[in-house]
């Protein structure tokens, strides 16, 4: 790795001194050293294209779930640090507002587990079913709110959620996973997750939990690792949406200094290979400059070229448009829900909260393929 390990002084904690000096606010960090995909001049020196396969993405590609062709895609193979992948926005704005609200409306309902469990526990209160619908209620005065007699309001709700766990629960705790604390993972992200790794070269990726990670401005997240899963060869998939961030990416020790990333909304980071059980962090949320959801009228062009993929194509001739990596009938359930939902969605609430906020899904496979939990689980696995 071409991050430096100070030999004369192994045991300095570098990745600290990187984390602390990026989310320093006064004064401001120097950026000069950040790599920003978005500009060639400095991915050119760090930073291989990965050419992929376009036998298997051709031009024909359909508009799968939101995502552009693949054959528009830019992915960037990290040098420095083998195995990290980075694709650069590969959403449509409709797309990015569909998985906004499903991090927003729907991950944090009661099937899941979220930190507001913990600090509802602790208040004596019960949530409400949708934790966002009854936000939106009480902020245009709908609805009394239940946790109005305790004197703080549902947006104490929406703003105090940090994250939510998917299919198997993470246990910050203990730092485990369990056979027992699991809820249904969703389909269409299992479905998303599985056509990433799969055009990057994971064709047996099999998504059985992930993190949900809410940031305001202002937010962290530490220097860790993602060691706890029972597979380390399956990628880490990471989705971000929202405003922007600095991500920081280092070695298997906090020795080595960390290179740091400029992530947008849209972005895909994947951690595999020699780079999945590195540390990595991000010290900083950045205000956006440019905002793809906000423009209502590109996401109406999206959502109508969609809709005609969607009725208007045959099953046969979707088979026939180099889509090998996806069962047709998969995507046609994800097409439509997206229609669906977007249709009907009031997206300025959305906005108004996204303009705040930064929003990562992190996908990981938790068991090898074929293997089962070990029975005595909640021993962490190093
Ligand atoms: O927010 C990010 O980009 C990283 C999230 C992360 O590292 C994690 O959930 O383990």
């Amino acid at each position: 790795m071409a991050s430096t390990y100070r030999d004369d002084d192994e045991g300095t904690d570098i990745f600290r001194e990187e984390f602390k000096r990026y989310k320093r606010k006064e004064p401001p960090p120097d950026f000069s050293e950040v790599i920003d995909f978005t500009n060639e001049l400095i991915t050119n020196n760090n930073c291989n294209v990965i050419p992929l396969n376009h036998a298997e993405t051709t031009k024909t590609e359909p508009r799968l779930f939101g995502l552009r062709p693949v054959y528009e895609w830019k992915v960037y193979y990290y040098k420095t640090n083998p195995g990290f992948v980075f694709i650069s926005n590969p959403f449509t704005a409709a797309a990015q507002r569909y998985w906004t609200h499903r991090c927003l409306h729907d991950y944090p309902s009661k099937q899941n587990v979220t930190n507001l469990d913990f600090i509802e526990k602790q208040c004596g209160i019960n949530r409400p079913d949708n934790i966002w619908t009854a936000s939106e209620n009480y902020e245009s005065g709908k609805a009394q709110c239940f946790v109005d007699s305790l004197s703080f309001d549902m947006r104490f709700h929406m703003n105090k959620l940090r994250w939510v766990t998917l299919g198997y629960h993470y246990n910050w705790n203990d730092k485990t996973y369990s056979k027992n604390q699991v809820s249904t993972f969703p389909f269409d992200l299992e479905i998303l997750a599985k056509y990433i790794a799969s055009v990057v070269g994971f064709k047996e990726y099999n998504p059985e939990a992930a993190i949900v990670n809410y940031y305001h401005m202002g937010s962290t997240l530490a220097g860790h690792t993602d060691h706890s899963e029972f597979d380390h060869d399956s990628p880490i998939i990471s989705f971000s949406f929202g405003q922007d961030a600095i991500f920081l990416l280092g070695g298997v020790t906090k020795a080595v200094k960390p290179a740091a990333f400029h992530l947008r909304s849209g972005d895909i980071c994947i951690m595999a290979g020699d780079s999945r059980l590195c540390y990595h962090a991000v010290p900083r949320v950045l205000p956006s400059k440019h905002f793809e959801t906000s423009c209502n009228a590109r996401v109406a062009d999206e959502l109508a070229e969609l809709n005609s993929f969607v009725y208007q194509n045959t099953p046969n001739s979707r088979e026939n448009s180099g889509l090998s990596l996806i069962n047709s009938t998969d995507c046609d359930k994800i097409n439509k829900k997206i229609l669906t939902t977007l249709n009907s969605l009031h997206w300025e609430n959305y906005e108004n909260f996204l303009k705040e906020s930064r929003i990562n899904i992190s996908v990981r496979q938790v068991l090898k393929i074929g293997q089962s939990f070990p029975d005595h689980t909640n021993s962490e696995v190093k």
